[in-house]
C-alpha cells in the first residue's frame, strides 16, 4: 500500500520542544497506545468479589413470554442471582426519544438475541452454564422481518417525515426525461475491535460507577439512574477509551450498561459484562437497510429538475436513533447536487430485528447511493455521459438546499475540478485498456460528497470542558469527548497547547467522566473535536486571560500587548524573561484561579421541525473521490487500482489524523458496497466473522492519494479546522460505480442493489443480468 498526500507544514505547537521533558514526548498517551500499554475496560485490575453477567436471550424473533423458571439455573455452582424484569427497581425503560424499549421485556420478546433475563455468577463459565439452564416459556408469534413485511401490515415507528421544496408535481410534466426505480442498500455490522462491554463498581450508599464502553456517557448515566430509581448525581460514568465504535456505541451501548448496573445493584457486587464477538454480531443493531423508490426528472440538457424519493428503512424492534437517521437521509437526499424541486419522504419501519442504530454517515450514505444510482440510469436514458450529468448539476455557492439552508462555499465544485485535473486522461486510459479485448477491464467513477456538520437535533450541539493548570505547569483537560481511536484526545491536547502557547507534552487529556463534564452529547456526528475542542479553547483562553492580566501587573506592562508564545511571556511581541512555569507559580502565590470550566454552543444553527426548514448545520464538508478499478471478467475478481481524493478539511489541526480518518472511512465505505453481505435469515443473523467479510489490508486500493483543498472559508470548526469523521465513508460508494463501469456496456446492469459482491459480479460477467 502506498499513500501520498500533501501535508501542510508543522503547526507551531508541534514544533515546540519543551525544556525538561523528552523532546519527542509530544504525547505520552500515543506512545502507550502504540506500544500496546494503553488500557481498555477489561484491562483494568479485577476488583475483589467481581461477578460476571451472562444475558439470557430470546431465541424467537417474536414471542409471548409465558413464564421464566430459573430453579435449575439457581442450582448451578457459583450462581449469585438470576434476574428478570421484576427485579428492576426503577422504570423498565431505556428508550430516550420514544419510550419503546424495555430494559428486560415483561411479556413479549421482539427480536432474536433480546435479553429476557440475566445470570450473575462468580465465574464466566458458571454464568454461561446457568444462562443455558434458565427455562423461558415462549409462545412464538408471527414476526415482521423485512421492509416488505412491515409495509404489508403498516408497522411504523412514527408517521412518515418529509422535506419538500419547489413543486415536484407540476415540474414533472415539463421534464424531458423521467426515470423511476427501486434501490436497495444493505445493513452493515460495525465490527468495532472491542465488543460491547462494561464494568460496574458499586460505591458508598447509593453510589454506582460504570467504566463503560459508550460514546454517550451522559445518556448511560440518565438511563442507569432511571432503571435503578436513582438520581443522576449518584451515577458516575467513566470512559477512558473505546476500541472503536463507528456509531455502534452511540445509543446501543446503553442496554448492556443498564443490565450490568442492574446486576450490581441487585447483588452489591462489582460486575463485568462482556459480549463475545458472536453474541455482539448476533444481538446488536446495525446500519439500517433501506429500500428506496425514486423518480428523477431532467430537462433536455441533463439538468436535474425534480427529485422524489420514498425511503423505507428497516428500523428493527425499537426506535433507537431511527428517526434522527432518517432525518439525515432526507437532508442528504440530493447528495452533492442542486435540484430545485424536491419531495422526499422517510418511512421508518418497525420490525423484529435488533434495533438498528447509528453507523458512520448516519443515513446519508443510503441517500447518496440512491442519487448516484439514479444518475447512472439517467445517463443510459439520455446518452449523456455520467460525469457530464454529475458536473452539470454540482452544488454551487449560494444554492439553496431542500431544507432551506444556503450552501455557503464552493467546495463541491472546487474539489471536483481539482480531482479532474489530478486524474486527467482517466477516461482515455480506461477505454484504451478495454479496447485491447483483454479479460482485464478497467472502470472508473467520480464520487462527490457533501455532508452537513452538526447534530440534526439542534439541542445536542453543545459541549463543555474543565481545565486545571497545576502548579508544576502541567495541564489536565476534561471534556465530553470520548476517544474511540479517532484521535480526538490528540486534537484536544493540540488545541489546549495552542490556546496556552505551551508544548503539547504539558497537556493530559483525562478520561471522559460525567462528574467532570455533565449533560454531554454523544461523541458523534463528526462533531467531537469541533465542539469539545472549542470548549477547551474557551476554557484555556479564560485562564490565559487571567495569567496575562497578572503578568501585566507583575512586569509593569499594563496597557501593552501581552502574549504567551513558546512558553514565554511576550510584551508587544518581544520575549520577556518570564517563562510558563514561573508565571504559573507566581500567579498561584498571588491567588489567581488556575482552573476554568467552559461551555460551547455551536452558533448560528436553528431548525423548525414543523416546516422542516432552517439552518441545521454549522457548515458542510465536501470532497470528491475518483476511483479506478480493474475487473477480471473471467473470474469476477477485482482490485481498486487507485483512489484520488480531494478533501475539504479546512485548516486541519492534525493532517495525519485526518488522513487516517479519510483512509479508514473510504475502506469502510468500500466494504459496505462491495462485500458486507450477510443478512438475516428468518430473523437469525447469519453473522459471524467466518462469513461476514470486511475489507482487510489486501482490499486496500493500491494507491490512495489524498489532497486537501486549500482553505478559503475561515469560519468552520475549532481553529477553522473541519470535522472529518463521517464524510469520507461516502467516498467508498464510488467503488461500486467504478466496478459497474468496468463491465462491457452490454453486460452493465441497471443498478438495483448493493453490495456488489464478487459472486454477483461473477454472475454479471458470465451471464449478464441485474446486480441484485
Ligand atoms: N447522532 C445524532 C448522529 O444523534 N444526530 C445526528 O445528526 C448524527 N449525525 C451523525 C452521526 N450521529
Ligand atoms: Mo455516529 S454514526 O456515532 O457519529
Amino acid at each position: 500500500m502506498r499513500t501520498m498526500s500533501r501535508t501542510p507544514a508543522k503547526t507551531p505547537e508541534q514544533s515546540i520542544a519543551v525544556v525538561g521533558s523528552s523532546p519527542t514526548s509530544s504525547d505520552e498517551a500515543i506512545r502507550l497506545h502504540a506500544t500496546g500499554h494503553s488500557r481498555f475496560i477489561c484491562d483494568e485490575p479485577t476488583p475483589d468479589r467481581m461477578c460476571y453477567v451472562e444475558p439470557v436471550v430470546s431465541p424467537h424473533a417474536h414471542a409471548r413470554i409465558r413464564g421464566i423458571d430459573a430453579t435449575e439455573a439457581r442450582r448451578v455452582k457459583g450462581v449469585v442471582a438470576v434476574l428478570t424484569a421484576h427485579d428492576i427497581p426503577g422504570e423498565n425503560q431505556i428508550g430516550v426519544k420514544i419510550k419503546d424499549e424495555p430494559l428486560l421485556p415483561e411479556d413479549e420478546a421482539c427480536y432474536i438475541g433480546q435479553p429476557t433475563g440475566l445470570v450473575v455468577a462468580a465465574t464466566r463459565a458458571a454464568a454461561k452454564r446457568a444462562a443455558a439452564a434458565v427455562r423461558v416459556d415462549y409462545e412464538p408469534l408471527e414476526p415482521i422481518l423485512t421492509i416488505a413485511d412491515a409495509r404489508r401490515v403498516d408497522s411504523l415507528i412514527t408517521a412518515p417525515i418529509q422535506v419538500v421544496c419547489g413543486d415536484v408535481e407540476s415540474t414533472l410534466t415539463r421534464a424531458r426525461h423521467v426515470l423511476e426505480g427501486e434501490i436497495v442498500t444493505p445493513l452493515q455490522e460495525h465490527v468495532y475491535f472491542e465488543t460491547q462491554r462494561v464494568r460496574v463498581i458499586p460505591g458508598e450508599g447509593r453510589e454506582i460507577l460504570l467504566q463503560a464502553g459508550t460514546q454517550s456517557p451522559s445518556e448511560v448515566q440518565q438511563l442507569v439512574a432511571r432503571v435503578l430509581g436513582l438520581s443522576r448525581k449518584d451515577v458516575s460514568i467513566d470512559v477512558r477509551r473505546l476500541g472503536g465504535a463507528f456509531g455502534g456505541k452511540e445509543s446501543a451501548a446503553s442496554l448492556w450498561c443498564c443490565l450490568a448496573a442492574l446486576a450490581s445493584r441487585c447483588t452489591g457486587r462489582p460486575i463485568e459484562l462482556c459480549l463475545s464477538r458472536e453474541q455482539d454480531m448476533a444481538w446488536t443493531g446495525k446500519r439500517h437497510p433501506y429500500s428506496s423508490d425514486f423518480r428523477l426528472g431532467l430537462d433536455e440538457d441533463g439538468k436535474f429538475l425534480t427529485w422524489e424519493v420514498e425511503y423505507y428503512q428497516n428500523g428493527g424492534s425499537a426506535s433507537d436513533l431511527s428517526t434522527a437517521i432518517m432525518e439525515r437521509t432526507l437532508f442528504h437526499a440530493t447528495g452533492s447536487y442542486f435540484i430545485p424541486n424536491v419531495k422526499v419522504t422517510g418511512i421508518c419501519c418497525r420490525t423484529n430485528l435488533p434495533p438498528n442504530t447509528a453507523f458512520r454517515g448516519f443515513g446519508a450514505p443510503q441517500a447518496m447511493f440512491v442519487m448516484e444510482a439514479a444518475i447512472r440510469r439517467a445517463s443510459r436514458r439520455t446518452g449523456i455521459p455520467v460525469e457530464e450529468l454529475q458536473r452539470k448539476n454540482l452544488l454551487k455557492k449560494d444554492d439553496i438546499l431542500p431544507y432551506g439552508m444556503a450552501f455557503s462555499e464552493n467546495t463541491v465544485r472546487r474539489s471536483w475540478m481539482r480531482a479532474e485535473e489530478l486524474t486527467s486522461g482517466i477516461s482515455l486510459r480506461t477505454s484504451c485498456q478495454n479496447g485491447t479485448g483483454s479479460h482485464l477491464r478497467k472502470g472508473f467513477s467520480f464520487m462527490p460528497v457533501c455532508f452537513g456538520i452538526s447534530f440534526t437535533n439542534t439541542s445536542l450541539n453543545q459541549a463543555s470542558a474543565l481545565v486545571h493548570v497545576y502548579t508544576d505547569g502541567s495541564v489536565g483537560v476534561s471534556t465530553g469527548a470520548v476517544e474511540m481511536g479517532q484521535g480526538v484526545n490528540t486534537k484536544i491536547a493540540q488545541v489546549a497547547a495552542r490556546a496556552f502557547g505551551v508544548g503539547i507534552s504539558r497537556i493530559k487529556v483525562e478520561s471522559t467522566n460525567t462528574t467532570r463534564a455533565a449533560n454531554t452529547s454523544p461523541t458523534a456526528a463528526s462533531s467531537g473535536a469541533d465542539m469539545n475542542g472549542n470548549a477547551t479553547r474557551i476554557a484555556c483562553g479564560e485562564i490565559k486571560r487571567r495569567l496575562l492580566c497578572f503578568a501585566g501587573n507583575h512586569l509593569r506592562a499594563t496597557g501593552k500587548t501581552l502574549e504567551i508564545e513558546a512558553e514565554t511571556v511576550t510584551v508587544n511581541g518581544k520575549p520577556t524573561g518570564l517563562k510558563w512555569l514561573e508565571l504559573i507559580n507566581l500567579a498561584y502565590l498571588s491567588r489567581v484561579s488556575l482552573s476554568c470550566q467552559a461551555h460551547y454552543a455551536t452558533p448560528g444553527i436553528h431548525f423548525d421541525k414543523e416546516t422542516e426548514r432552517g439552518v441545521p448545520f454549522a457548515y458542510h464538508v465536501a470532497g470528491t473521490a475518483v476511483t479506478e478499478v480493474t475487473v477480471d471478467t473471467l473470474r469476477g475478481t477485482w482490485k481498486v487500482d487507485s483512489v484520488t481524493v480531494v478533501h475539504d478539511g479546512g485548516e486541519s489541526i492534525n493532517p495525519l489524523i485526518d488522513r487516517g480518518q479519510i483512509e479508514g472511512g473510504l475502506l469502510q465505505g468500500i466494504g459496505w458496497v462491495t462485500m458486507e453481505d450477510v443478512g438475516y435469515d428468518q430473523g437469525v443473523p447469519r453473522s459471524s466473522l467466518a462469513v461476514y467479510k470486511i475489507p482487510d489490508i489486501h482490499s486496500m486500493p493500491s494507491v490512495i492519494s489524498i489532497e486537501f483543498l486549500p482553505c478559503l472559508n475561515s469560519n468552520a470548526g475549532v481553529y477553522n479546522s473541519k470535522a472529518v469523521g463521517e464524510p469520507p465513508f461516502m467516498y467508498g460508494i464510488g467503488t461500486y460505480f467504478a466496478l459497474i463501469n468496468a463491465l462491457p456496456p452490454e453486460l452493465r446492469p441497471e443498478v438495483h442493489a448493493a453490495p456488489l459482491t464478487c459472486e454477483r459480479l461473477f454472475g454479471l460477467v458470465r451471464r449478464g443480468g441485474t446486480a441484485e
